[in-house]
């Protein structure tokens, strides 16, 4: 695999004046480096250097880096505070950060200079960066979005917390065995982790369950308290987030549960030595592991703990920091703008008015203001199934005072409704925060709504989605709330780091590096597009990182890939809706023509999959087993392994991600239109040089309007006219058995021959397809295979396939993260940059 070489990144390191002794601390010379590598290896991990392992070196190699983040953390800390900057607090359940080394080094401008240092000292650099092991403290986009706007809010020196958990546990590794997904515990701390600093002193408790209670207050006023039966700490681990090429040091403070002392010895004390151990187990388990699902499904109390948690913690920590500042948290609102990540975070609209109301004692209509102008809510799923509510029982018996607030909001909120649509109540039915249908629930999405002043979705079309129908009658009340902030993802990881050939190709073409900040500038790759030297190049460059990526799966795998075929790669979440089995069905189509006709006029082509799929996602893990049944049969075929090969790169991740998207030719897109909230995947492989195949969903909108609709290859129904087919009344039995290729190729899965004869293996998949089709697979069939065909014939042409691999690059620059950010400081936060030179 390619790990980044010297990068043609220019930043210069600061002036130092300081006396030598603390420049060898922390300096950036070569020199400096070596000697603090060197110090950290005996200091710290206490190693001489013959008998360091590969995880010692690379410790001390993270050290090295973390001390000069560390000197830049505490300046940035020190300067927010002086100026009192507006601060952005990100709520997230989730933060996908990726492998940390890489991306300090690049932020810090030090990679050419570590590369020489580390020569010179005999360390083999990109084995050392491989060593790291990444935090995957997330699912998915959700979470790797989170960890992209933490990397542009550093960039463009927005000071920033990033709030999250800390799980022991993150998401599953994922191995492959006999062709099914097996999932292994990850335990992504057992080397250390040297990037945290656990900071014992910043610790809150956190109750549950218990009772609500009434009382008259020193002023004679009555006022009510929750008297919780128990009580967690939650202590902050903090992560420095660099920005690139400035000084500006952000935090990502997550929390670790754990049992408060006083607890333990209380019960110890009594003979109680079991309770004492089972308490301090319950404390811990709540930030032990995160959920692996990627919809939330049905009500799970460890989750509702886990939220709870995170959310009461940071804003603890929140007015801590603001009571600090100005002594009073009459300006909490214009001290943080809260943005909340999906409605995980969403109980912070309760908690923060219980903690303004019951413990600072401040009237209900004050505290509303400051919660409803601090708190900021994105949507990323249209879903229904993914939509969270909590059973109110469950809620009551954990949160019992935060019912009574929401009960409070909900019914100010119903007024307001009922005045606004005029006694209308279907509509006050629909809206309330509680779902009074089929068993009590709790809407988290409209508590999100109505406490927040803003509410945007992920891309155009989703947007405007939501407008129209989950929250249309929020719409109709306060369409000034709603906004459109496209995604986007932080081209430092995704291009200079994952991919430095092409880094370098385009700064020595474009003449200089300033893309790396400013993603438009890219389009002075335009002039360029036709010229046949470029092109050449663009095209050895996407063959070495092919090469790369063969040698890596064939590792992994055992099975190697011709970098001459093209690589058609699919890596997201394991979904129906995104529709992993379009994609097989078209593998199957092309294996029978070359089973019916040997000589079939098929561009070679390496089908590459990656994806992890929620444990308990029963079709989800058939479509994986499917994918590796259909490679194990053509893989193995001699009359058609010389035109396809279809591999799966097992445990897809940041870190595989980056050895993903450089190597691909063709980034499959491909989810039913108006399911993809906006996909950040699009966007990565786009601005590394893949053309796209997709639908009118998500982002895959905007990313065709911006590079062009003659270079991307489109198909499929619309969003709109999906929606009329399925009102329509939809039939795949229809389509089965009135289109030969599709009843065929169902058919051939049916007889056993990628089963070794079993019939019924894939048949809960097959009946689905067949009798459901919740995801209109069929529907799209034959447009996708068409289109598939147009592709074939376009990459024979390698002249014109890489100048529409240029031109995607070139007007990629919208989907940077930065970009995205800009518009939440502008439109949502109302915050400026705080600079802090490097
Ligand atoms: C994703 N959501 C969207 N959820 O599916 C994707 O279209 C979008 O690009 C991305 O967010 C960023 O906006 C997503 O990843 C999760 O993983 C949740 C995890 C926790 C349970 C609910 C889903």
């Amino acid at each position: 695999m390619t790990t980044p070489t010297d990068t043609t990144c220019t930043i210069k390191p600061a002036d130092d004046n300081r006396p030598k002794h603390e420049r060898i601390r922390t300096g950036l010379s070569k020199h400096a480096l070596q000697k603090a590598f060197n110090d950290n290896l005996f200091y710290i991990q206490g190693r001489f250097r013959e008998v360091a392992t590969r995880n010692d070196l690379y410790m001390a190699a993270a050290f090295t880096v973390r001390d000069r983040l560390l000197e830049r953390w505490l300046k940035s800390a020190r300067t927010f505070k002086e100026h009192n900057s507006r601060t952005v607090a990100y709520l997230s359940a989730e933060f996908l950060i990726g492998p940390q080394l890489a991306n300090n080094m690049l932020n810090l401008g030090i990679t050419d200079t570590a590369r020489a240092a580390g020569d010179e000292l005999n360390l083999d650099f990109d084995e050392l960066i491989e060593t790291e092991e990444e935090p995957g403290l997330g699912n998915g986009g959700l979470g790797r979005l989170a960890a992209c706007f933490m990397d542009s809010l550093a960039t463009l020196q927005i000071p920033t917390i990033g709030y999250g958990i800390r799980y022991e546990f993150g998401i599953f590794d994922q191995m492959i065995v006999d062709g099914w997904q097996v999932e292994k515990g990850d335990t992504w701390l057992r080397n250390g982790n040297p990037w945290e600093i656990p900071r014992p002193k910043i610790v809150f408790p956190v109750g549950f369950g218990g009772r609500v209670e009434q009382y008259r207050d020193d002023h004679g006023e009555m006022r009510r308290r929750w008297v919780p039966d128990l009580v967690v700490n939650g202590v902050a681990y903090d992560t420095p987030i660099m920005g690139y090429g400035v000084g500006n040091v952000n935090l990502l403070r997550l929390w670790k549960s754990e049992a408060p002392e006083s607890f333990d010895f209380q019960a110890f004390n009594v003979g109680n030595y079991y309770g004492a151990v089972h308490a301090k187990i319950e404390a811990e388990t709540i930030s032990k592991v995160l959920y692996p699902n990627d919809e939330p499904g049905v009500g799970k109390e460890l989750r509702l703990k886990q939220q709870f948690f995170f959310v009461s913690c940071s804003l603890q920590d929140m007015i801590r920091l603001q009571l600090g500042i100005a002594g009073s948290l009459d300006q909490f609102h214009e001290k943080f703008a809260i943005q909340l990540n999906d409605t995980h975070p969403s109980l912070a609209i309760a908690e923060l008015m219980r903690l303004l109301m019951d413990e600072y004692r401040m009237p209900w209509e004050q505290a509303w203001h400051i919660t409803q102008q601090s708190c900021h809510f994105t949507n990323h799923t249209l879903l229904p199934e993914a939509l969270e509510t909590w059973p109110i029982d469950l809620f009551e018996r954990l949160l019992p005072r935060h019912l009574e607030i929401i009960y409070g909001i909900n019914q100010r909120f119903l007024d307001e409704v009922r005045i606004h649509f005029f006694a209308d109540e279907t509509r006050v039915r629909c809206m309330s925060l509680i779902d009074e249908d089929g068993g009590r629930r709790l809407r988290m999405a409209h508590l999100a709504a109505v406490g927040s002043c803003a509410i945007n979705g992920v891309a155009e079309l989703h947007s405007n989605l939501l407008k129209t129908t989950v929250m249309r009658d929020f719409n109709d009340l306060w369409p000034e709330r709603f906004h459109n902030i496209t995604n986007g993802v932080t081209p430092r990881r995704f291009m200079v780091v994952a991919n430095p050939r092409l880094t370098r190709l385009i700064t020595k073409t474009i003449g200089h590096d300033r893309w790396i900040r400013e993603l438009e500038t890219l389009r002075a790759l335009e002039d360029y597009a036709d010229d046949a030297a470029l092109q050449e190049v663009w095209r050895d460059i996407k063959t070495a990182n092919k090469r790369d990526l063969s040698n890596w799966l064939g590792q992994q795998t055992g099975c190697l890939a011709d970098p001459e075929s093209l690589f058609d790669v699919q890596a997201k979440r394991i979904h129906e809706y995104k529709r992993q089995h379009l994609n097989i069905l078209h593998i199957i189509s092309l294996y029978q023509r070359l089973k019916n006709d040997p000589h079939a006029d098929i561009t070679p082509r390496t089908f590459i999959f990656g994806g992890k799929a929620a444990p308990g996602y029963f079709l989800a893990k058939l479509m994986i087993k499917l994918i590796n049944a259909v490679g194990e049969v053509i893989n193995h075929d001699p009359q058609v392994n010389g035109h396809l090969r279809v591999l799966f790169m097992p445990d897809f991740s940041v870190k595989n991600g980056q050895r993903l998207y450089p190597a691909a030719d063709l980034s499959e897109q491909i989810s039913l239109a108006g399911k993809e909230a906006s996909g950040t995947g699009n966007m990565k492989f786009s601005m590394n040089g893949a053309l796209t195949i997709g639908t009118l969903d998500g982002a895959n909108v905007e990313i065709r309007e911006e590079v062009g609709a003659d270079n991307f290859f489109l198909f499929g129904m619309t969003a709109e006219e999906v929606q009329q087919r399925q009102a329509a009344g939809y039939d795949p039995r229809a389509l089965y058995n009135g289109d030969i290729e599709i009843k065929s190729i169902i058919d051939l899965i049916h007889s056993g021959l990628f089963s070794h004869g079993d019939t019924e293996l894939f048949q809960p998949l097959t009946d689905n397809l067949i009798y459901h089709d919740p995801f209109m697979v069929l529907a799209d069939f034959r447009a996708y295979v068409d289109c598939q065909k147009t592709v074939d014939q376009a990459f024979r042409n390698p002249a014109s396939w890489n100048r529409m691999a240029i031109l995607n690059v070139a007007r990629i620059g919208k989907f940077s993260s930065d970009r995205a950010i800009k518009e939440y400081c502008e439109r949502i936060w109302n915050i400026a940059p705080a600079p802090i030179p490097l």
